[in-house]
């Protein structure tokens, strides 16, 4: 496929809607026929999960002759519609690339100089046997780290480190939602909410960018409600896609928590609020009228930026379309230390609001367990079943972060998460202890956590460091031990829970056969490095059908049923919203707290944070002749992964950096100019962006790119590196912080 075909394709979907592929990233609703059209007759269609992001959107995988030609959506699937976005069309791209990671390779030079040898699998498997196993005696099994993205496949990694003993298992999610799920468990009990875009009537976003940031659900739930008449709202320091839809308010960075303060002032002065949901379904209301008292529109304009008129518009309109409306809660959340609590404070006037379980507002995702309570949804969906595993040895010492901690700010940090910034704080200060080996399996912390040059003195440091990817990644470079997966185009994976507002399973199965036969997939490769440490009694399991037969059997499915489909969906169960007919229904079946009630004010909270319910804090802002440092995501590429595909690398090489105008003017900056980006401590290299869809005393770039693996061949020494930049600071919990960093730029 050449790139003008690629582009018409990516653009257009099968299903009609489309996400765009351009840094603009619109949606259309034309779909040419031309576009889709396929005369092939040998064609056949493997229905499966997408992973060229996390979200794997349910794919069909159309195959000739035993190779992939393209992949468009599932039409099976309605909440998808049948459309996936320019990177899933992309999967083609990864998967023939002869760039990929194709045998294990094990270190024979310096960490950092490229030079390693091919070996075998059981080489692989038993260096890193027999050198965890020194390590473990030496220094137990809590100093060995692991970390991977969040998904199905990390059950298979997770057993490693569980069944040596480490407390030290690590996701992602510090650098991306925890603070959203922090937020959400200390309110509801349950992190498992969710917003109703389609049903809103207006819709406030705090730098949410559906059209850059893309869930293919929920973006095009938010069109669906444009569409139908809703208004959107977004707060963000740079004109994003998202905002150009909708009314841009151009923040001050970092003082989301005074609007929404203001806000709460305003409904509360001006009594717009739910009364009776209040009174009925929530507890510390007055905590919470008491910290707002004074947080007046005015005050709010001089934190912000936003004349008070605006604030008292935007508020009085949002309070007008409630429950119909909601303030967006984010996805990428870390940006301040204390950034949980704006999550807080954006739930709790939402919940004012009483936008809970009902159209058009917040909803507990009714996966199989939430479904099972209620007496008109049996039958609708079972549970997945849990393989067995024997008992894991105890952990001899608490985790690194302090995670659960009673009395700190980590007691509230999710013990499956943790805060994996941490790892790098260890390895470099010892402190807690040391942590001696890292296990990285589908993650890049070099391009990921803040500060790349401290990770990367981290990774040096290390005794072992083993990374499985796809691509010699920014990460894998440093590596004792690389671990080639095969592509998701090649596997089976976990049946995945995907429940919105009903229950949803997805499967992944292989497409086409191995295309580098010395590639794995990850559940074989942890079974096969657990039998190679005796560890073999946690992989209860022959292969992974037997694996995917014992999740589905106690529900009731099959495996060539989802095979048929590739999603599995309750058929005639309709959306189910608690209070849409019964306006004061028991919320004890979808919150779980033992009060009940959704908690304004939180013990817990106040008890490791001191902030039962959430306070302003102000954060520094920049000095004259300095800027603001923020990031995003970009429609065509997905965070630190797809920047070397072939198909997307054509698409966009590059980022640069966004300078507003005036302040190009005065730094005789011109639009695609070099300049020199630097944070005091750090410089980089870029090129100018002029535009004034920016605040003067901010910049942005697209996070991503200025990769620094020389095997990365179309994408090594391009665009910035965001986290090369950004310094590291932990925040209140154990999010990396991603707003707070100040910069000068210079003419190169
Ligand atoms: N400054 C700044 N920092 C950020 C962000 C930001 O906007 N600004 N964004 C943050 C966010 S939201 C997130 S979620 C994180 C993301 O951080 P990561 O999780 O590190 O990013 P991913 O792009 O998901 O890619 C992880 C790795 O998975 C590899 N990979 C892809 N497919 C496969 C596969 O099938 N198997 C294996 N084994 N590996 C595979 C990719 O090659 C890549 O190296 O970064 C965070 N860091
Ligand atoms: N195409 C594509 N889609 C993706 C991804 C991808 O890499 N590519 N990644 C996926 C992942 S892992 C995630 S987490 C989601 C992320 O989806 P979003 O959370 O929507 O993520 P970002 O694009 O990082 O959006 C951050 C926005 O916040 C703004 N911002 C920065 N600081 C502030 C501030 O202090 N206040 C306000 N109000 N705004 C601020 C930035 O300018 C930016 O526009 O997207 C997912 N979807
Ligand atoms: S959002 Fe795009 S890249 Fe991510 S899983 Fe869906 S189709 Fe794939
Ligand atoms: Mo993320």
């Amino acid at each position: 496929m050449n790139r003008r075909q690629f582009l018409k394709y990516a653009l257009y979907g099968a299903g009609g809607t489309a996400i765009g592929v351009s840094g603009l990233g619109a949606l259309t609703k034309v779909a040419p026929k031309s576009a889709i059209a396929t005369t092939n007759t040998e064609e056949t269609t493997v229905f499966s999960a997408c992973e060229m992001c996390r979200n794997q959107c349910p794919i069909a995988v159309k195959v000739v002759n035993g190779k992939v030609t393209k992949i468009e959506g599932n039409p099976n699937d309605s909440g998808f519609g049948g459309v996936i976005c320019a990177r899933g069309n992309s999967g083609p791209s990864l998967l023939y690339d002869p760039q990929r990671l194709k045998k294990p390779m094990i270190r024979t030079g310096e960490r950092g100089t490229g030079k390693y040898k091919e070996v075998s699998w059981d080489e692989a498997y038993t260096y890193i046997a027999d050198k965890l196993k020194v390590i473990q005696q030496d220094f137990g099994g809590e100093s060995v780290a692991f970390a991977s993205r969040k998904g199905p496949h990390d059950w298979f990694f997770r057993t490693i480190g569980k069944g040596i003993g480490s407390p030290n298992i690590f996701s992602h999610e510090a650098t991306c939602p925890m603070t959203r799920s922090v937020a959400l468990d200390s309110m509801f009990g349950v992190e498992a909410i969710a917003a109703d875009y389609a049903n809103a009537k207006y819709i406030v976003s705090f730098g949410r960018n559906w059209l850059e940031g893309i869930h293919i659900a929920q973006t095009r739930a938010i069109m669906k409600a444009i569409d139908n008449g809703a208004k959107l709202v977004v707060l963000d320091p740079r004109l994003s896609v998202t905002a150009s839809k909708g009314e841009w308010i151009p923040i001050k960075g970092t003082t989301d928590l005074a609007f929404v303060m203001a806000m709460a002032n305003i409904i509360i002065t001006e009594e717009r609020y739910d009364k009776d949901f209040v009174e009925r379904y929530t507890s510390g209301f007055d905590q919470w009228k008491e910290a707002v008292k004074d947080k007046t529109p005015e005050w709010a304009e001089n934190e912000t930026g936003i004349p008070k008129e605006t604030i008292i518009r935007i508020t009085r309109e949002f309070a007008e379309a409630r429950p119909q409306a909601i303030l967006d809660f984010g996805w990428r959340t870390g940006l301040t230390p204390n950034d949980f609590q704006l999550r807080r404070a954006i739930m709790i006037v939402n919940m004012m609001m009483g936008n809970f379980e009902v159209p058009g507002g917040y909803y507990r995702i009714k996966n199989a367990s939430v479904t099972n309570r209620f007496p008109e949804m049996t039958g609708y969906a079972k549970a997945l079943g849990a393989i067995n595993q024997p008992a894991f040895p105890k952990p001899v010492t608490s985790r690194i972060d302090g995670t659960g901690i009673k009395g700190i700010p980590g007691q509230l940090i999710p013990e499956g998460d943790g805060a994996v910034g941490q790892i790098v704080e260890s390895i470099l200060t010892g402190q807690p202890y040391q942590i001696k080996a890292w296990m990285v399996h589908r993650f890049n912390p070099v391009i990921s956590i803040t500060e790349s040059d401290r990770v990367i003195e981290a990774l040096k440091k290390l005794d072992l460091l083993v990374v499985c990817d796809v691509y010699m990644t920014d990460t894998a470079m440093f590596a004792d031990v690389i671990l080639p997966e095969c592509s998701y185009l090649e596997r089976h994976e976990p049946v995945y829970d995907m429940s919105g507002l009903t229950p949803k399973y997805v499967l992944r199965q292989p497409a086409v056969e191995l295309v580098y036969p010395d590639t794995k997939p990850s559940w074989q490769i942890y079974k096969e490095l657990g039998e190679k440490m005796d560890l073999g009694k946690y992989f209860p399991f022959q292969n992974i059908e037997n694996y995917i037969s014992r999740q589905l059997t106690p529900a009731g499915l099959s495996l060539s049923q989802l095979k048929q489909k590739g999603v599995w969906t309750p058929e005639g169960m309709k959306p189910f919203y608690l209070r849409a007919n019964d306006s004061q229904a028991s919320l004890g079946n979808v919150i779980s707290k033992v009060s009940q009630k959704i908690e304004f004010y939180s013990e817990e909270v106040q008890h490791a944070t001191k902030q039962g319910v959430p306070q302003y804090k102000r954060h520094p802002q920049p000095e004259e002749g300095k800027f603001r440092f923020v990031q995003g995501k970009v429609a065509v590429h997905t965070n630190a992964g797809t920047v070397n595909v072939p198909v997307l690398n054509e698409l966009m090489p590059e980022n640069s950096l966004w300078i507003n105008k005036a302040s190009a003017d005065n730094l005789g900056i011109l639009d695609g100019d070099d300049i020199i980006i630097s944070s005091g401590i750090y410089e980089h290299k870029g090129k100018a962006k002029v535009t004034e869809g920016i605040r003067p005393d901010t910049v942005f770039c697209y996070h991503g790119f200025g990769r620094i693996s020389p095997e990365l061949k179309r994408a090594f020494g391009k665009g910035i590196n965001d986290n090369k930049l950004i310094l590291n600071q932990i925040g209140e919990v154990g999010n990396v912080c991603t707003s707070m960093t100040m910069v000068t730029v210079k003419k190169a």
